[in-house]
């Protein structure tokens, strides 16, 4: 009696497992058809400083899903800022982007109609989309050449999106790197370029 009431908890357990993997490999099934492969990505941004002097800059964290539904999304890791120099990757994290409370932005779209439209083709989109950043959301238009082919999605700027420091609460951060790197000036919009491949997962 006891080792058969032993034998049906196990059981009872087993079949839990089971059904949590079988859930869960569902749930990823569905919700990340196509992933984000950094290595064939790349977000870029620029900075004028004095009125005169443009960088190039990029983050090299990249990650993101879109799956069947339509429902893609995107996280920039914060930390993998790279100006070229360290001492002012540093002073961004610690200062502008404050990544000990924010260490991720994200984007977030509905591009359901964009991969029916897109499908085997290659087309130039509106798509409307979300920017999570410094704790602040805000709606952005991302105009963008999008390729579908071979069981791959690139989706790249066609014109730079224009982010307006303000509006994320970067403008103090922004003035904070001016003091310190005594500049007499740094533009508070910074156009930001991207080119992402997506691949079926
Ligand atoms: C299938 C389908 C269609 C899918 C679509 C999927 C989808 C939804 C895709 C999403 C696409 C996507 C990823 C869009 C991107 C959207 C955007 C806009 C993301 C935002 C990215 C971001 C976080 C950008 C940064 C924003 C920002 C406000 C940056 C500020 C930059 C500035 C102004 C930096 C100033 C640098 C500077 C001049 C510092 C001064 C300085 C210092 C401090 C220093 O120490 C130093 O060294 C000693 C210097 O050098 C001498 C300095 O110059």
């Amino acid at each position: 009696m006891f080792k058969a009431q032993k034998l049906n908890g196990f059981s009872q357990v087993v079949a839990l497992v089971m059904a949590v993997a079988l859930q869960l490999l569902f749930v990823n099934g569905a919700s990340a058809d196509w992933v984000l492969d950094n290595e064939r990505s790349s977000l870029s941004f620029t900075s004028t400083k004095n009125g005169k002097i443009t960088e190039a800059h990029r983050f090299t964290g990249l990650s993101g899903t879109v799956d069947k539904s339509g429902k893609a999304e995107v996280s920039i890791d914060l930390l993998s800022v790279a100006t070229g120099i360290d001492i002012r990757n540093e002073r961004m994290r610690e200062f502008l982007f404050e990544t000990n409370k924010f260490a991720q932005a994200t984007i977030t779209a509905s591009v359901e109609d964009v991969l029916k439209k897109v499908k085997g083709s290659t087309q130039v989109v509106e798509v409307p989309a979300e920017l999570s950043l410094h704790g602040k959301k805000n709606p952005i238009t991302l105009e963008v050449l999008v390729t579908q082919r071979n069981k791959v999605w690139v989706v790249s700027s066609m014109s730079p999106v224009m982010i307006n420091a303000s509006d994320y609460e970067l403008a103090g951060g922004i003035d904070k790197l001016r003091q310190i790197a005594e500049l007499a000036s740094i533009s508070q919009m910074v156009p930001v370029h991207f080119v992402l491949t997506f691949a079926k997962k």
